[in-house]
């Protein structure tokens, strides 16, 4: 998977090099390129925002710049081979990243991200390039950040984990919080290891029981309980059918 990331704030997106998605990229399967957008600015103080129109606060991000470094990187991928590309544009007015959205970037070969500082990106940009690809604006959650570079890692890591012989074992993410399948929609519950006991507190006793219908069982019921605690809404909008007699009793 080829990933661009324009960005006036390059070093920004250094944690790239890094652990799970440095390792991606060592290893051939993702290839990054971070572009300083104000490579492509204009006038000799590099300006890449300008006042809104119909006036308000903080300034927009102009299409000059944008529409020249997209122009620029989407050429550069494909002389250097890379197809279908997909523009993702970090909002807080996208909408929400999900994992089942995690999933279909992962399946696309070519993300171009163009994270927006200021109060955003003029409107023309991404209504221009959705006539020539796939745009997917999408923002982490409810609340406001500075810009859309954290968000280029998080969607950045959620995406690398998913790709094939990223993560050494495929079964690593089949029992994730938000995967598709039998625990779907339901947060994981506590997990332990060696040893035995720490600071006079054991590990519950099922899972040195060797039972594993009783330990599936028992994982099951911690997910519900966690989740009840933690996202009620998760369990409001359970289909009644993904959950068995036992968990209704729970
Ligand atoms: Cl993607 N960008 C910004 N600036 N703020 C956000 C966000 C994105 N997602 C949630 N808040």
């Amino acid at each position: 998977m080829r990933l661009d990331v324009v960005t006036i704030f390059p070093e920004y997106l250094d944690p790239l090099h890094v652990s799970l998605v440095g390792k991606a990229r060592a290893g051939g399967l993702l290839d990054v390129r971070v572009h300083d957008l104000r490579q492509w600015a204009r006038d000799r103080h590099n300006t890449v925002d300008d006042t809104p129109y119909g006036g308000g606060p903080g300034m927009v991000m102009k299409t000059g710049p944008w529409g020249d470094a997209l122009d620029q990187v989407l050429a550069d991928g494909y002389e250097q081979g890379a197809h279908g590309p997909a523009l993702v544009v970090p909002t807080p007015s996208g909408r929400p990243f999900t994992q089942t959205l995690a999933v279909e970037l992962s399946e696309r070969p070519w993300l171009v991200f163009a994270p927006a500082r200021y109060e955003g990106i003029d409107g023309r940009v991404t209504a221009e390039y959705a006539t020539r690809m796939p745009v997917y604006e999408v923002s982490i959650g409810d609340y406001v950040l500075a810009g859309g570079e954290a968000a280029v890692l998080v969607i950045t890591e959620a995406v690398a984990r998913l790709l094939p012989g990223v993560l050494g074992n495929a079964e690593s993410h089949r029992d994730d919080s938000f995967a598709p399948g039998a625990m779907a929609d339901l947060l994981e519950g506590p997990v332990f290891t060696k040893p035995p006991e720490w600071r006079g507190r054991g590990v519950p006793e099922v899972l040195l029981s060797g039972h594993h219908g009783r330990i599936a069982r028992w994982r099951r019921d911690e997910a519900l309980a966690r989740t009840a605690a933690h996202r009620p809404d998760l369990i409001e909008r359970c289909d009644p059918a993904a959950l068995d007699k036992k968990d209704r009793e729970t």
